[in-house]
């Protein structure tokens, strides 16, 4: 944060609309009126602060949840202006801010170089939306105060109402204070989430290093304790605070900058990246002037273009990649990459469905002739670090490679045995998938009953093999290479993969998976439903998985065995025989039933219970998934200890 002086007062500040149809189409401005939109209002008043610390005139910026449900923001920036304005003499400079649309001086140039706000709305917007909002101003000296009522009706004419406090520095304090209650009528809830709040808040502090942000939740029965975030190191601090549940490839932090100024606009970039031992390729976050680009755009283009050229170029003239050897692709040398993308801007341009996609073709270059020219320095000045980089780019491609090789087998298997239907499938006699369920059942023995069981009609089996995840770390890719897993993406047949999997398709409409409810059934279904969830996630948007719960407990009354679904059935039987003897035995396996008792209790459509699962439960197995496959030995460790007890509800 360098300080530029400008001459800047109420001059720059131009009229364009009022605050009516602000009030009237709410969602136009802030995107909505549900919580996202509430939220939208707290992160204008904070982006002006920011855009104050940005230009290097504020250095803290403190949001207080006040106990009436009110929302502070302050700042120790320079304080809106408070002399007359130039448009209306009568009015102050401040008062125009927060009447009038688009009058934060961030527009009409001569204002701020760079500046945040995805809508860029201003303080007027959350005026128009507020039932009430209070303005404390340092400046000059004085310390002065105005009100507005009712979206945005003028209650006290900015007025001073004392001295200002006198710094460290001996001078008098300035600063900005927003005090803001959003409108009840407006919104449909006004109640603030301090945690969404903290998020950003805390990105907020990650992208201008140095910068002190504080939050206080003063509501009553608050649960969130104060904070402060402040990270000197910028997004360096950002990556390692992504990477601090990873094992991060190496200890450092690259980083790289470059700024430009052409035809009196400025564009800056930044990049910290660093490689953790992961297999996801997603790492990447871009930003612009402080706004997450989700959707990408020219600056996130640039990089990866640079990023694949500069590595590709490193490992050929390190004889890393040999003359007849393919590139590297971008996603091979993304894999276990967390990289913060962040560049600023005189006019960000956002586009896309939700715009956060930046426009702006020049900064393609920028962020392309930058990372190019640093990162091969980097790579130069880093060798050890650059030697892992590499070889796990290396195998990544190898991995690839190997995946495709084993969906094309599994595709020409398919082509070539006839029906292509494994040889372990006992398939049902239907093709109709609205009535055709496949069940996944561990183990053979278990298999055996349930082919034993069925309804050959309707149901088709698969057994699994029971330790198919005893594999080492199973890279996802690897899984492809499994036969088991081989087995199901041919008994499914809707195919495999985000490009190829087509839901309709699948050969059935319920896909049940059924496991005993100990370690190893837990494990294995979390990884069927990380795989469905990676590799066949329609499958499961559209509700077709489903996971069958066979009884936990039998017991004997006479010579008749009686299974129990679970604790309340065993709660409820043993009220009905108090008198029992305490022997109400946890289930070992599927096994232990006989074709009838499976069919009885688990597979009867008529008294059985399926869980659905759905897409949250899936996406909590591959977190599961990652802890328990992953290389944060720690986190395994401990995830391991405290669910090994109740291991049926580990993962769903
Ligand atoms: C317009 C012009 C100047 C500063 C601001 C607005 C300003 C707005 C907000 C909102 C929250 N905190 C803020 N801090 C400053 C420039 C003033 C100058 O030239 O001294």
């Amino acid at each position: 944060m360098t300080a530029e002086p400008t001459s800047y007062g109420a001059e720059a500040i131009q009229v364009l609309e009022g605050l009516e149809a602000v009030r009237k189409r709410p969602g136009m401005y802030i995107g909505s009126t549900g919580p996202a939109g509430l939220h939208h209002m707290v992160y204008e008043i904070v982006d002006n602060s920011v855009d104050e610390a940005m230009a290097g005139h504020a250095s803290d910026i403190n949001v207080v949840l006040l106990a009436n449900g009110g929302c502070e923001v302050s700042d120790n920036g320079r304080g809106i202006p408070v002399d007359p304005s130039t448009q209306d003499p009568d009015k102050s400079a401040a008062e125009v801010v927060l009447t009038v649309l688009h009058a934060g001086g961030k527009f009409g140039g001569g204002g701020y170089k760079v500046s945040g706000g995805l809508h860029g709305v201003g303080v007027s917007v959350v005026n128009a939306l507020s039932s009430r909002v209070e303005v404390e101003i340092d400046r000059e000296g004085s310390r002065h105060a105005m009100a507005f009522v009712d979206g945005g009706q003028l209650s006290e004419k900015l007025h001073v109402i004392g001295t200002s406090p006198v710094t460290a520095d001996g001078s008098p304090r300035t600063g900005t204070t927003v005090r803001f209650w959003p409108d009840p009528t407006i919104f449909d809830e006004i109640s603030f989430r301090a945690t969404t709040l903290l998020e950003r808040l805390q990105m907020m502090a990650f992208l201008n290093a140095g910068l002190r942000i504080t939050f206080v939740d003063e509501r009553p029965g608050a649960t969130t304790e104060a904070v402060e975030y402040c990270y000197e190191g910028g997004i360096r601090d950002f990556v390692r605070h992504v990477n601090a549940s990873k094992e991060s490839l190496f200890s450092d932090v690259g980083y790289l900058r470059q700024a430009e100024e052409k035809d009196g606009e400025s564009m800056e970039v930044e990049v910290a990246f660093q490689w953790n031992t992961g297999y996801h390729s997603d790492g990447l976050h871009s930003f612009a002037n402080g706004i997450n680009t989700i959707e990408g755009g020219m600056h996130e283009e640039g990089f990866k273009k640079a990023l694949t050229n500069t590595v590709n170029r490193y490992a050929r003239e390190h004889q890393l990649l040999k003359e007849k050897e393919d590139n590297l692709q971008g996603e091979d040398i993304r894999e276990g990459l967390t990289a913060i993308v962040s560049v600023r801007l005189t006019e960000p341009q956002f586009e896309g469905q939700t715009k956060a996609k930046l426009g702006n073709v020049p900064m393609r270059s920028l962020v392309e002739r930058a990372t190019n020219e640093k990162l091969a320095e980097w790579l130069e000045e880093h060798p050890s670090e650059a030697k892992r980089v590499l070889q796990k780019a290396l195998q990544a491609a190898r991995a690839r490679e190997a995946a495709r090789n084993a969906r094309e087998a599994t595709r020409r298997k398919s082509a070539l045995d006839g029906a292509g239907l494994p040889g372990k499938l006992a398939d049902c006699s239907s093709k109709d998938p609205r009535e055709a369920e496949l069940y996944i059942v561990e183990g053979n023995s278990a298999g055996g009953s349930a082919k034993d069981a069925r309804n050959s009609e309707t149901m088709a089996i698969l057994p699994i093999r029971g330790k198919i995840l005893n594999v080492e770390r199973a890279r996802l890719e690897r899984m492809l290479a499994n036969t088991e897993i081989q087995a199901l993406i041919s008994a499914i047949g809707g195919g495999v993969g985000d490009e190829e999997f087509a839901a309709e398709k699948i050969r059935y409409g319920k896909v049940i998976i059924m496991c005993d409810a100990d370690v190893d059934g837990s494990h294995i279904r979390t990884l069927l439903l990380t795989f469905f969830f990676r590799q066949m996630r329609p499958l499961v948007e559209q509700g077709h998985v489903f996971i069958a719960q066979p009884p936990l407990y039998s017991t004997e009354v006479g010579r008749n065995k009686v299974y129990l679904k679970d604790d309340a059935a065993k709660a409820a039987f043993l009220a009905q025989y108090p008198n029992h003897k305490n022997e109400f035995q946890r289930l070992k396996g599927l096994g232990e039933m006989d074709a009838t008792e499976l069919w009885e209790t688990t597979m009867d459509p008529t008294r059985r219970t399926l869980l659905q699962v759905s897409v949250e439960q899936a996406a909590i197995a591959d977190e599961v998934f990652s802890i328990l496959m992953g290389d944060d030995v720690e986190s395994r460790k401990t995830f391991i200890q405290s669910n090994a007890q109740d291991v049926r509800f580990l993962d769903i």
